[in-house]
Order: structure tokens, then sequence, then C-alpha cells
């Protein structure tokens, strides 16, 4: 356990950990505040998920005219995106703009891993460790972690006699790895993996692709901005858009009830989402899609008969349409020539329930049933989402109470924005909030900054400090279930159930009750005077 070091004032107002969208933008906010503030980012640049994720075939499955800043007329107007869904270059391209616009680096302190974070109550403040040792103090931490940034590594035996490069998608290297003419595996089919398969089939001499569960896509439909286009909508006007609907884009969910509307016109919606080619089929739909049995098989069906359509080989198209659970329980991929990359012959797909992965020898895969000469394996494999980057530091609240161990029991969180012990320290992609798992990012992650940098405001009027009491965040939690309950993605294993960590808690991990509400719930305690915390 570690002492409490004391001071007489802490170095900075705020800390903030993360130079991703949502970082950066916490950075300029509480600048614009006036208030003392430094970001530590554990890589050598901005980023976040797109410094990080930089593997083969990487780019947003939301629209850039969604998926950037919508808080500046300048950032808006002085940016120009080539594409409709940009690259991993080029919005990695972007977010190094910003920070160079707002002028944010000279308060980034890169290659600084934080370890650990103490809650002084004595100090009132927090102190906090980084990797090589150095010490910070602030009033506030502001956690700007991602909601995916902890990978999952799967343990396979052998892994140690392997001569060859075994990667994980987010920890692909800034020089790249050669793949032309190399033998290569992917291991997970999630939307990393399948980006990853539908952009190196062509190019590597094999791939095999290890499936342990076929997922449902839709064509993405990608294509070059004109100069006009992602202005056609008014900044302002976009930005108040995307907090009214309920996935964080500029559609919305259907209004009309799914009962309500005869099959063949429910049908021509379906063929119309699809043909977006973007994500509106999953949350620009029904919501009974996500809910009740029979309108989900509905869209399920239709689907898979999408998916069918373009498998020839019989066995293959069995293979690659999925059994186990209903179309938008698991995550919706974009896909541009997946499945055509597999009727490829330098192409092989292994389900792994059919045929484990038994270990890695010096230069193979060794599965059940044969041994697969492989150069590169590629491991798509997830993420401990949400809570995973959090509970890897060493964070103690009041009374030393640990975070890993308070999420280790329950998952829990306060209006997405703080967790009842832990004073001052903020939270964004947060447990039971739509930023965790249900919204496109960058809409809830300037909602998340906007109601953290006006708290933290309010807070130094008044006091010290400000932490959720129990209440709140037993009233949240009781209504996250509740609403939660009520899908079918709480009754599937997935990341969004934390099914993919063995002895994570299973309750769904991001708010399903759509961004107007979520924004309600927080304005609300907002303008009761942060009502359910408690400031001293
Ligand atoms: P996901 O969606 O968690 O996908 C991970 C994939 O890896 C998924 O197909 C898993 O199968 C599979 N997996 C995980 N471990 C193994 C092992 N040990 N063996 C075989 N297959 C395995 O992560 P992604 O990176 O694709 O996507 C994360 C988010 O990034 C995504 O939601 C977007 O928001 C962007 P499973 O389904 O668990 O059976």
């Amino acid at each position: 356990m570690a002492e409490a070091r004391q001071l007489d004032a802490p170095q900075y107002d705020a800390i903030v950990i993360g130079a991703g969208f949502a970082g950066l933008y916490q950075l300029h906010c509480l600048r614009e505040m006036g208030l003392s503030a430094t970001v530590l980012e554990a890589g050598s640049d901005v980023g976040g998920t797109w410094y990080w994720n930089r593997y083969p075939g990487a780019r947003t499955d939301s629209p850039a005219n969604v998926y950037q800043f919508l808080f500046s007329d300048e950032l808006v107007t002085e940016w120009q995106w080539s594409e409709r869904f940009p690259s991993q270059p080029e919005t990695e391209r972007y977010l190094r703009w910003v920070a160079d616009r707002l002028d944010l680096r000279r308060d980034i302190q890169f290659n600084q891993r934080v370890t650990r974070a103490i809650w002084s109550a004595e100090s009132a403040c927090w102190m906090v460790d980084t990797e090589d040792g150095t010490q910070l103090s602030a009033r506030f931490v502001v956690s700007c972690m991602g909601p995916l940034s902890k990978p999952v590594i799967p343990g396979i035996d052998g892994q140690d006699e392997f001569g060859g490069t075994i990667v994980h998608t987010s920890l692909w290297p800034k020089d790249d790895i050669p793949l032309a003419g190399k033998r290569v595996a992917v291991i997970g089919t999630g939307a990393t993996g399948i980006q990853v398969i539908q952009t190196i089939a062509p190019e590597v001499a094999e791939l095999t692709v290890f499936q342990r569960t076929a997922n449902y896509t839709i064509p993405m439909k990608n294509y070059p901005y004109t100069d006009a286009e992602p202005l056609t909508v008014r900044r302002e006007e976009l930005r108040n858009r995307t907090r009214e609907t309920f996935g964080g884009f500029d559609f919305d969910i259907e209004q009309r009830l799914w009962a309500d509307v005869d099959p063949a016109e429910r049908l021509a919606n379906m063929e119309r989402l699809y043909a977006e080619g973007n994500l509106a089929l999953w949350v620009g739909s029904f919501a009974e899609q996500l809910m009740e049995p029979e309108a989900n098989e509905e869209v399920s069906e239709f689907v898979k008969e999408k998916i069918r359509a373009r498998i020839d080989d019989p066995v293959l198209r069995e293979k690659l349409i999925p059994d186990d659970h209903g179309f938008g329980t698991h995550r919706v991929p974009l896909e541009t020539g997946y499945y055509e990359a597999f009727a490829r012959d330098n192409v092989q797909l292994i389900d792994v329930h059919e045929e484990p992965i038994v270990s890695l020898t010096a230069n193979a895969i060794k599965t059940t049933q044969q041994e697969i000469p492989v150069d590169v394996v590629i491991c798509a494999t997830g993420f401990d989402a949400v809570t995973g980057a959090l509970t890897n530091i060493d964070v103690r609240g009041r009374d030393n109470r640990s975070l890993a161990d308070v999420w280790g029991q329950d998952i829990r969180s306060a209006i997405g924005m703080q967790l009842h012990g832990f004073p001052n320290l903020f939270l964004t992609s947060t447990p039971l909030s739509p930023a965790g798992a249900f919204c496109n990012a960058p809409t809830c992650v300037q909602h998340s900054v906007e109601w953290i940098s006006e708290c933290i405001g309010y807070v130094l009027n008044r006091g010290s400090a400000i932490e959720a009491t129990a209440e709140l965040e037993a009233a949240w939690v009781a209504h996250h279930d509740e609403t939660a309950n009520a899908t079918l993605i709480a009754k599937t294993a997935s990341w969004y159930t934390g099914a993919n960590i063995e002895g994570k808690s299973n309750r769904l991990i991001g708010y399903p009750g759509g961004i107007p509400a979520y924004v309600e719930a927080c304005d609300q305690v907002k303008e009761n005077g942060y009502e359910g915390f408690l400031i001293s």
C-alpha cells in the first residue's frame, strides 16, 4: 500500500490522462477556463485510439462529418476530410492538426504511462505516479483513456518458441510489419479483424483466419468527400443534432412502432437503411429490433440473406453466417469485400469451435487437425473494454479504496461521470454511460468533457472537492439496469456484457437508453446544483 504524500498545494488544477479525442478537448476546455492542466499520454504523440490502432485497413465506421470535433467553427471549416469514412492515418493526422491548431502540445507530456493515482484527503488532491517514477499532483483527475485501450491477448501455448511475429492490432508498430508475400494468421473476426482480413488478403502469400464468432456486417459505402459536403449542415446545427439522436449520429432511431408498420414497408425500410452503407440499420431503425425477439429475428434474417447471396461455397457460407446471436446484439462492423476475400485461393477460414488452436511451434500454428506454417500472427482479439484502462492503474480513492476492487465486484458509475468514493475523479467513456459502447464516440466525448468542465468550474467556486453520493450512484445503476435489461444486447454474450474477460461483471457496460435521455439526465443533475453530489 502506498503511503500518502502530503502537499501544501497541488501542482495542477487538473491532470488529464490520455491525449485522444477526449483528452485534447478536456485540456482545451480547462485552459479556456484559466485553469492549469497537464495531459499524461503513454504514446509518443496525440491521437489515442488513432495513435495506437495503426493496423492495415483501420478506419472509422462513423462518417467524418460527425466523427470530428463540432465545438468550433474554425476546426470544422479549416479541416477538409478526404472521404466519408476516413482511414487511421487521416484521423491521426486530424488529431495532430487539432493539437497544433489549439496549441495543446505544450501542456502534454508524452511517453508518460500512469501507474498509480492516490487521493489524499488531507491535501484534497490526487497524487499521480507514472512508469518512469515521475510524481505529480492535481486537484482533479480526468480519465480520457478511451473505452478500448487495454488489449486482450490470447495466451497460446508455445508462444515463446514462435520465431515469427505476434502482434495485437492495437499495438501495431509505427514502422509497420511487412506482410507482402508472408504467411499470415488472423485471430478474431470483430470490427478490427474484418478490416485487417479484407485489406491484407490480396497482398499476403497465405492467410488463415481463425473465427470464433461469425458477425453480422453491413457493406460500407465509402466515397470521396467533395469540398462542400461536410458543411451542408451548419456546424452548430449538426452538433445539436448529434445530441438529439439515439446513437449520436445525424440520423435517428425510427419513431414509429415496429408492429404498426406493415412487413412490406419494413422490408423497404431495411433495404433503404442497408443501402446507406453506414450504421443506420443498427442504431437508426426500429428500437424493437434491439428489444423484441420477433423484430430482431426479422432484421437478422434480412442481413443473413444479404451475406448468403455473396458466398458461393456452401461450406464457407455456413461458417460465415452468424448462428448464435441476433443482429445488433454485438457491434455491427462495416465491411468492404470481406466475404469475397474468403473466395481467394490464398485464404482459408478455420472455425475454432471445430478446430481449436492447440499451440505455436517455431514456425507454425498447431490446431487439433493440422500444422499451419505462419510468419506473422495478428491478434484482432479485442479489449478489456471500458473498465480495463482504469483498473490497470492502481487507483485509490477515499479511505484507500481500490477502483479495481470496486469494479471487480460490481461495475458501477454515477451518471457515467464519477464513482462514489473517488472524489474529484472524473471519467469519460465510462461504464453505464453511452460513451462506453453505444455512441458515435466524438459526440459523447464532447458532451462528457463539457459537463465535467462546467462541474469543475462550479466546484472551484464553492469548495475543493466533489464526490457522487452512494444514493445517486445506486439510483443510476438501477435506472441503467432497468433500461439495459429491456434489451436483447444485455442477454447476449459479448464484450458489451464483459463476456470476453473471465470473471468480469456481466452488467451491460454501456447505457443503452440513447443520447437524448442521457444528456437530459446529466442536465437535470447540473441544473439542480449537482444534485446527488457532495461538495466539500
Ligand atoms: P471485438 O469486437 O472484441 O472482437 C474480437 C474478436 O476476437 C471476436 O471475433 C472474438 O470472438 C475474437 N476472439 C477473442 N479472443 C479469441 C480467441 N482466444 N480465439 C479466437 N477468437 C478470439 O474487438 P475488435 O477490436 O474487433 O473491435 C472492438 C471495437 O473497435 C469495435 O466494437 C469498434 O467499436 C471498434 P468472440 O466474438 O468473442 O467469440
